[in-house]
């Protein structure tokens, strides 16, 4: 396990590289070049300076997070195959720069789906929130502006302005995909990149939908065990792999992630640690990541993790905003800084309790 953290690039993040790396363990930073289009070519300069920036404050890029997918890709529609190319030259640029990882996401227009980005907890602090009653009583065209205040001034992944504006049209190219059509994409382009990843030895992992339903009645396919399974099963390979979101997959209370982390041995390469806190099961909120602050048992967890040899990035997810801090909802400082500590708490006590044959 190496533990990391989440970093935006100097241009987009309100926390620094020089305060990531005084974070006790954290060595490797998780980034991406985020001013690119889902669908446009990272040249290898692109990938260098992002590269030496990292290295000049004495840490290094762990994996990329993310290359996005283009939506010609996730709806196989007119596209697809240049699309395509360029994700694989983009792949091939990495591998020569010595990054091994790539998380991506396969979900249609909207990333993930929060209701609140600053719901107020006791102590004062915000979370982000979800109810499935907002959700319900919303029109999706307006999702964006119902956020879009609490921001707090930052850009986030997948609800970018420019993308929002055009939610119309996005809902419209999804109309005719349904869960097996969008199956059926997302092995193609699979089947695609799986020669430049065994080339260069980059691990896709795909991250799950978030929350695992389906939303404003777009289809969603990373949800649960079966299909993840599934999804492995069907492009057999190695590179062909799995970021491990607590966070996302938990949202559904009938997945048992202990045991979904144990039935993916061998083929998580990448680990969101995150708990949340459900107040119903259509109500939950992002809690700390202590397990007593939430509903998940953390510890168990990181044992499967553990337990299955887990020896990728982990980083932990989003943080509450605490102290005072503004920032990206989710991703300041402080309460990510207390995840990371705790997370390397736990995997110090399995790891010697496994040692010691406790
Ligand atoms: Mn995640």
């Amino acid at each position: 396990m190496e533990m990391t953290l989440r970093w935006y690039g100097s241009q987009y993040d309100t926390v620094t590289l020089e305060q990531i790396r005084q974070i006790p363990g954290v060595k490797g930073v998780i980034t991406t070049l985020y001013y690119k289009q889902p669908g446009e070519l990272w040249t290898r300069e692109e990938i260098r300076a992002l590269k030496d920036e990292v290295a000049a404050a004495g840490m290094h890029i762990a994996g990329i997070e993310s290359v996005n997918v283009s939506d010609a890709i996730k709806t196989g529609s007119e596209g697809r195959d240049h699309d395509i190319e360029n994700y694989i030259k983009t792949l091939e640029n990495l591998g020569k720069e010595d990054i091994h990882l790539v998380c991506y996401n396969f979900m249609p227009v909207f990333d993930w789906t929060r209701t609140e980005l600053a719901r107020k907890r006791e102590d004062g602090s915000t979370v982000l929130a979800y109810t499935q009653a907002a959700v319900d009583s919303l029109n999706p065209e307006k999702m964006f502006d119902s956020i879009a205040g609490d921001m707090n001034g930052t850009v986030m992944p997948g609800w970018e302005p420019e993308r929002m504006a055009r939610v119309k049209e996005l809902f419209e190219t999804y109309k005719d995909i349904d869960n097996e059509k969008l199956f059926e994409n997302l092995v193609y382009f699979l089947k695609a990149i799986m020669p430049v990843c065994n080339e260069y030895d980059i691990k896709m992992a795909i991250h799950p939908d978030d929350p695992a339903w389906s939303v404003f009645g777009l289809p969603r396919i990373i949800i649960n065990k079966e299909n993840i399974l599934r999804l492995m099963n069907a492009v057999d390979d190695v590179h062909n792999g799995v970021t491990f979101c607590s966070g996302s997959y938990g949202t559904n209370l009938n997945n048992n992630l202990p045991e979904m982390i144990r039935s993916l041995k061998g083929r998580i390469h990448f680990a969101h640690v995150r708990n949340l806190k459900f107040n119903s099961p259509d109500d939950f909120e992002e809690a700390a990541h202590l397990s007593s602050d939430g509903t998940f048992d953390m510890y168990e967890i990181i044992k499967a993790l553990y337990d299955i040899g887990f020896d990728g990035p982990i980083r932990p997810d989003h943080g509450r905003m605490i102290w005072g801090e503004v920032a990206m909802p989710g991703y300041g400082l402080y309460d990510r800084a207390l995840g990371a500590a705790y997370i390397n708490g736990l995997w110090e006590a399995v790891e010697k309790a496994s040692e010691r044959g406790i």
